[in-house]
């Protein structure tokens, strides 16, 4: 894991030839709590997202769109940094290839790599898939199509080009993936690569001759930079590249991608920065793909779930949480049909939202306002037995403090789903310790006093577990629970939450959290 000190972490850079669609909502949202997660344990987070906007497929998008390229992008980059504000992404920076800041890195980067030698020209003679931006042997294409966009023509190209020694670094590539378990996650994506590398590397090609919305390629504006070769550096561009005190910020410590495009961050971005004596990134994250039949989300489908409308459903902080309680971080999440999404979108907010979450803090701080006139007993963690699992967990602090250990470690891991899952167990137990104690039996009982502040001081306990947990993924919901408690500042860190915890909760209650959905 990355040191305490400095944790800069990215997301892919999202193609400017369309609107943002919610499998990059997906990506950007888990890298956020990933984030926001790293903030609260106190380490220098550094977080970039952008856009990728060069190439032959925002080319072309513009050319249809009857616009020039660098105003077609203009306001694409517009539209996705809306969604990002709406969705509270919390990124540092926001970098766009079409910066001069990005083209004097990808320049510098280039001539390293040609220092080294590792640049000739040759001819390309192949396919080209202008939906990957990716040359594709004969051998990669179904029925003569990509695999991942078969309703693209699949290009037919020959073209002198520049071409990068790729081949040259395949066994360094494999002694640093194997030696380094941590750099390809999951184990499954480090597998594929392992197995690609087996296979032998060849050359690839860095410069494009028949794509002019590209950087110009140093020492012969006649080509322009391959997509990628422009795409891949961002990551060091953002922070400075080639200027003294990059390595502030580089290494990074996660670059969070998708699985499509493991190749290009697994072995050409390493082999790159190999070539130009720099160091590699800690890790690769490559999460699945949110998708509606099998498929990757076509546009038809992109356009159903309208990103705007699916935040305006329940508020941007149900969608984040909806989103990655759904679509495990390591894996695909495949729904039959658009109507299916959104019948579980909406019942797993009205679940785990409404009813689980919702309720818990309506019904713990109604009795407390109720029983304690809105004072919170500060009573013994350790009291409030639980015996009817036959003592067996033995009360709801000891669970929940468990519970946020387990979530601790699963944040480290990058395991969100069982992040989301280890904060949702203490939202289960403490609604089934309610239901068990019966406060309202206690509060008519006179030799129960100590017993029902116990009962309710551990549940204010468990809720603060539970908005400190959830913070990550739902961060204005997670205030206002914070707030609704009588928490004063920003929610603690997790080793803070035992000296932090509320006393006295606020003069006045607000209405309900979680509205529950109209019929
Ligand atoms: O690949 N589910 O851009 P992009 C989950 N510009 N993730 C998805 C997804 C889905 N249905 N669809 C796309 C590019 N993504 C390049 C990246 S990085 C130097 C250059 C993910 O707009 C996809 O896997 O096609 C990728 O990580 C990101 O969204 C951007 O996809």
């Amino acid at each position: 894991m990355a040191s305490l000190e400095r944790f800069y972490l990215t997301t892919a850079i999202d193609y400017a030839n369309g609107d943002p669609h919610m499998g990059h909502a997906y990506e950007k949202i888990g890298a956020d709590a990933i984030a926001r997660y790293r903030r609260l344990r106190g380490d220098d987070v550094w977080f970039v997202i952008g856009m990728d906007e060069h190439g032959q497929k925002v080319q072309q998008e513009a050319e249809d769109q009857g616009r020039s390229p660098q105003d077609w992008v203009d306001e694409v980059a517009g539209k996705f940094r809306h969604v990002w504000e709406r969705l509270e992404i919390s990124n540092d920076d926001f970098i766009r290839t079409t910066e001069p800041r990005h083209q004097r890195a990808v320049n510098a980067l280039i001539e390293r790599i040609d220092q080294n030698g590792d640049i000739y020209t040759a001819r390309y003679e192949g396919y080209y898939c202008s939906g990957c931006e990716a040359f594709r042997k004969e051998s990669e294409l179904v029925d003569g199509r990509c695999p991942l966009h078969p309703t693209r023509e699949i290009i037919s190209m020959e073209e002198e080009n520049y071409f990068f020694r790729l081949s040259e670094y395949r066994d360094r590539l494999v002694t640093h993936i194997e030696e380094n378990p941590e750099f390809i996650q999951p184990v499954s994506r480090r597998n594929e690569i392992l197995g690609l590398l087996q296979g032998g590397l060849e050359d690839i090609s860095a410069s494009r001759s028949r794509v002019s919305w590209g950087v110009p390629f140093p020492g012969d504006p006649d080509h322009t930079v391959y997509v990628w070769f422009d795409a891949l550096p961002n990551y060091i561009s953002a922070v400075g590249y080639p200027e003294d005190g990059f390595e502030r910020r580089w290494p990074a410590a996660l670059h969070v991608i998708g699985k499509d495009i493991t190749r290009f961050h697994c072995v050409i971005w390493p082999a790159m920065l190999m070539s130009a004596g720099i160091e590699l990134p800690e890790t690769v994250w490559a999460h699945g793909f949110v998708m509606i039949a099998g498929g990757k989300l076509s546009k038809s489908e992109a356009k159903l779930l309208d990103l705007e409308r699916l935040i305006d459903r329940h508020g941007p902080d149900a969608f984040r949480f909806i989103l990655l309680r759904e679509a495990a971080w390591d894996s695909d999440r495949d729904f039959p049909t658009v109507q299916a999404f959104l019948d579980q979108f909406d019942a797993r907010y009205e679940a785990d939202l409404a009813n689980d979450l919702g309720n818990l803090l309506n019904r713990t701080v109604s009795m407390i306002r109720k029983y304690r006139d809105g004072t919170i007993p500060v009573a013994g963690s350790e009291a409030g037995t639980d015996a009817s699992d036959g003592g067996v967990s033995t009360t709801l602090d000891t669970c929940s403090r468990e519970a946020l250990d387990r979530w601790g470690e699963a944040m480290d891991a990058y395991r969100l789903h069982d992040g989301i899952e280890a904060a949702m167990t203490i939202v289960r137990e403490a609604n089934g310790y309610v239901d068990r104690s019966q406060p309202w039996k206690l509060a008519r009982d006179p030799a129960a006093t100590a017993e029902l502040d116990a009962v309710l001081g551990s549940l204010v306990r468990a809720l603060v577990r539970t908005a400190v947990a959830l913070s990550p993924f739902m961060p204005g919901k997670c205030e206002e629970i914070w707030r609704r408690l009588g928490g004063v500042g920003a929610l603690p860190a997790p080793a803070r939450i035992e000296e932090r915890l509320p006393g006295q909760l606020p003069e006045v209650g607000t209405g309900v959290l979680f509205p529950r959905l109209e019929s």
